[in-house]
């Protein structure tokens, strides 16, 4: 203990605070500065200038809690460590936005919003077959980055997740279908450039303590479902400090007075994450080009990709924003471009909750309404981006991937002086060119909803109380999407697809196609798909068909049941004459019925296998599966 002391009072000095009684106002943290290291004092002086003293008023002499109060400097200079410009910074971003936020400051002040003007796709069309083809060459130049640290409120399931099904039919989960897809674009991609410098496209993951533990064991006890485990980063946040007052003070837990109470900070964390672990400037080095984001759970997202890197080459945008044609009031946020009355302009998200206000403050007295097109006149951001690795990592070197953040306090009463619980800072992936020069190339690519995107965000009572005709973003539709999407992109290849019969499951309307759902390997852009079609085929409504195997074509098939081909790449396999049986059948779950499991009562359906057609091909050759 007296070396312990001995070195307290060195280190004293040293801060030259020695003569200035710099811990008056927390005298129990005083008591206690034999227990703290040099480090720790450091903080804690810091943690007193910047008005933090009601963090120690609680501590007991030294002899009781020791442990504790060590343990709370350790979580202190994690807090520090993990935040652009540490603690100091955090605090006085908190001050300013909180003041603004108080005074009702709206952060658009100044600028008018209107319709940007973008890249718009028409599936199948000319330009969109070129994109695709454009972007299966970039595939190799890019890498993929998964923002995957959201526990999902919303959804309210247990789990993580990435390890949800994205279909019934296959099982496949959002995990294992992204890895395949990637994989699937970066064979693609050598096939098209032989010859040149083929390279292995990396993919990072960020988690949470909410998510880390549970992605990692999802990857490991599935082999990193094909990918190799050197080409796979797991990138965890962490959470920051929350704020009980509009003096930024910070939050002690209510279960633990050694402990600042801390949450998550959002996807914007990614920036700053790729920025410090020194992962760009390694992708910088490998010869990487472009740097893809996107969300947990959106299993169509794999069909726009190829079309937007496309994009992004061929306009070389900066940051290219994949989007959707948005219903107003539809919880996604609206591309907007904005024009400060000095003359700025930016092409930007505005978030979902912002936009009426703006809209309402600035050009529509309506606020966030449909057109006469029947949709917002903003397009949707579906958070899928598309950076130039260059001017992105130039820009992360200026700013240390620090986002613009925001505040959302609830307060008690209009006084705005109490907050109904503690609140914290947050940023936003999509809020990057915020900080841009003009001459930043920014532009956006729209594709349609039933290409590119279904998320499942919400459970199934707040699913069936959005308003009719805004999509439900649950596991429900986000599992009709993919078929849909299937059967249209099908029927654009020349394939005979019944139409759709209506359905109910969970109290949400839906339109159930043919159940029909590949593997990436089998088609990513709508060339591989024409390629695989042959004749005349037909599909009907009752129908499943689930291919796993690279080299299967439909060739003058009739399907009226279910058929499933498994195949190893150098089995050549024709799916051919007419195959009837009687199928597989949607039964509906009561999402209240918890005899069944939560994957299942989501989605308010399941499959009762009751006959099907299987080919399952291990050997080199060609076969034919023929009933
Ligand atoms: N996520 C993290 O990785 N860390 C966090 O701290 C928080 C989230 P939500 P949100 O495209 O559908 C976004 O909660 O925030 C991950 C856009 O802001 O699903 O409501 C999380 O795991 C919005 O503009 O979405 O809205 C998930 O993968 C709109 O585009 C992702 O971040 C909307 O998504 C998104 O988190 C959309």
């Amino acid at each position: 203990m007296a070396s312990t002391l001995e070195s307290t009072a060195d280190q004293l000095s040293n801060l030259s605070i020695a003569g200035r009684d710099w811990a008056a106002s927390a005298p129990n943290l005083k008591k206690n500065i034999p227990l703290l290291s040099p480090d720790y004092l450091e903080l804690a002086k810091m943690l007193l200038e910047m008005g933090q003293s009601h963090l120690f008023e609680h501590w007991p002499e030294p002899g009781v809690h020791d442990d504790e109060k060590r343990g709370f400097f350790e979580q202190v200079t994690r807090l520090n460590a993990n935040y652009p410009g540490g603690l100091v910074s955090y605090l006085k971003n908190a001050k300013e936005l909180l003041a603004d936020s108080k005074a009702g400051k709206n952060p658009y002040d100044g600028f008018t919003p209107s319709v940007p003007t973008g890249e718009n796709l028409t599936f199948a069309d000319d330009k969109f077959i070129q994109y695709e083809e454009v972007g299966i060459r970039e595939a190799q130049n890019s890498a993929f980055v998964l923002v995957a640290g959201g526990l999902g409120e919303r959804l309210g399931y247990n789990g993580i997740k990435v390890a949800l099904p994205l279909e019934s039919c296959s099982g496949t989960c959002f995990l294992q279908h992204y890895i395949e897809c990637i994989l699937a674009l970066q064979e693609a991609s050598y096939r098209l450039v032989e010859g040149e410098c083929q390279r292995e496209v990396p993919f990072a993951i960020m988690t949470s303590d909410d998510t880390h533990t549970r992605t990692l064991a999802l990857l490991e006890s599935n082999s990193y479902f094909g990918m190799k485990p050197t080409q796979v980063t797991l990138l965890k946040q962490e959470k920051v400090a929350c704020l009980e007052d509009n003096d930024a003070r910070l939050a002690l837990d209510p279960n633990n007075k050694y402990s600042i109470q801390t949450k998550p900070h959002g996807h914007g964390d990614v920036h700053s994450l790729l920025h410090s672990t020194g992962l760009l400037k390694q992708w910088r080095d490998a010869g990487v080009k472009w740097v893809c984001f996107f969300q947990d759970t959106n299993g169509l997202l794999f069909k726009a990709i190829p079309a937007a890197l496309g994009v992004s080459a061929t306009k070389h945008y900066h940051v290219n924003s994949l989007a959707v044609p948005r219903k107003a009031k539809e919880a996604i946020g609206g591309i907007a471009k904005l024009t400060h009355a000095d003359g700025r302009t930016m092409v930007i998200n505005v978030e979902y909750n912002q936009l009426d206000p703006l809209l309402r403050a600035t050009i529509s007295p309506e606020g966030d309404v449909n057109c006469e097109t029947g949709y917002s006149p903003f397009p949707g951001n579906i958070n899928q981006l598309i950076l130039e690795l260059g001017p992105y990592l130039e820009e992360l070197n200026k700013t240390g991937g620090a986002i613009k953040e925001f505040v959302n306090p609830k307060y008690k009463d209009a006084s705005k002086t109490i907050f109904k619980s503690s609140t914290r800072l947050e940023c936003m992936m999509q809020d990057y060119p915020k900080t841009l020069p003009p001459t930043a190339r920014v532009g956006f690519t729209v594709a349609d909803a039933w290409l590119a995107y279904a998320p499942v965000k919400n459970n199934p009572e707040d699913a069936a109380k959005v308003p009719k005709g805004n999509p439900y973003h649950s596991a429900t539709s986000g599992e009709m999407a993919i078929y849909r999407a299937n059967s249209r992109i099908l029927r654009k290849a020349g394939v005979q697809v019944d139409n759709p019969e209506h359905g109910v499951f969970n109290e949400q309307e839906v339109e159930v196609w043919p159940r029909i759902a590949w593997k990436p390997k089998w088609a990513l852009t709508f060339s591989d798909v024409k390629g695989k079609v042959r004749g005349s085929c037909f599909i009907s409504q009752k129908s499943t068909m689930v291919i796993k195997g690279r080299n299967v074509f439909l060739e003058d098939l009739s399907l009226d049941g279910a058929l499933l081909v498994n195949s190893v790449d150098e089995a050549e396999v024709k799916l051919g004459g007419s195959v009837q049986n009687k199928g597989w059948v949607l039964e509906k779950v009561d999402h209240k019925d918890t005899s069944e499991p939560e994957e299942v009562r989501i989605r308010g359906f399941k499959i009762n296998k009751i006959e099907q057609l299987e080919g399952n091909y291990n050997e080199p050759g060609k076969f034919c599966l023929k009933h």
